[in-house]
């Protein structure tokens, strides 16, 4: 789809697809990488991680315990920034041209994060959920992700879910993150879903107000990942409790033209 298209049906629908972007010698380094990041063949002193719960249930996470040893069972690893294989990732070129033309020449980025779903177990389904709201502690709301499978995400096996022109709505709650189970049913969210089935190496681009859910990878092998979530670098992180976030710059270089 012609870039324009894309932001023009992102800006409609709070999501767009961008085609197959990634290529196999490109998807194999990143899905390597992240292997290597999970078992610890990479220092993990850099990296945020959270474990899956054994039980596969959202629910039962067990928040702040980070790096709990080599595992493949790390349903989500953030600062990815840091990698240079996924830096390198986030800044190319094609992502270049859509974050300039969404977002302006000056950008940053909130998170750089993997979401994966082990092959053993399937990982675990993530609730309906918006990404932004005051548990983000910025000045304003990012709205623009970029979301890139790193293996196939079938329906009804790990591939994201989304309620179609939601981000229109705003948030659902002012906290952001989980939208409220009585808000999900007045919205008729489970009968109006829109799964999204990806290809390895298929970028989507998701508003960050839009409503959206993944399910558990049934295909007995791993579903990651890798979603952006870029931003003006003029917001400001707004938490009191500790020393305002510092947000990394992207795209320092000349605007592509
Ligand atoms: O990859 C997924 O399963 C969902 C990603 C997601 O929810 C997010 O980027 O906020």
């Amino acid at each position: 789809m012609p870039l324009r298209d894309a932001i023009d049906h992102y800006r409609e629908h709070g999501w767009a697809r961008l085609g197959v972007l990634a290529d196999e010698a490109t998807l194999s380094a990143l899905r390597a990488r992240a292997d290597d990041i999970m078992l610890g063949r990479v220092a993990p002193e850099g990296f945020f991680f959270q474990h899956d719960a054994p039980s596969g249930r959202y629910e039962d996470l067990e928040f702040g315990a980070g790096w709990v040893g080599p595992s493949l069972g790390y349903r989500k690893i953030e600062k990815l920034e840091r990698d240079p294989l996924f830096r390198a990732w986030l800044e190319n070129p094609c992502f270049e041209r859509v974050v300039r033309a969404v977002v302006g020449d000056d950008v940053a980025i909130y998170r750089a994060t993997l979401f994966s779903k082990a092959a053993e177990g399937g990982g675990s389904a993530l609730p309906w959920h918006q990404d932004g709201g005051s548990f983000w502690g910025l000045d304003r709301t990012p709205e623009l992700q970029l979301w890139t499978a790193l293996d196939d995400a079938p329906v009804g096996g790990g591939c994201v879910e989304v309620l179609d022109g939601s981000h229109k709505g705003g948030l659902a709650t002012p906290l952001g993150g989980m939208i409220p189970r009585a808000v999900l049913e007045q919205a008729r969210a489970s009968e109006r879903r829109l799964s999204l089935p990806a290809r390895a190496g298929e970028v989507l681009l998701l508003h960050n107000l839009l409503w959206h859910a993944s399910g558990r990878s049934t295909t007995g092998r791993p579903r990651r990942a890798f979603t952006v979530a870029y931003m003006s670098a003029a917001t400001r992180c707004v938490r009191r409790r500790r020393a305002p976030r510092q947000f990394v710059r992207v795209f320092e270089r000349q605007p592509a033209d």
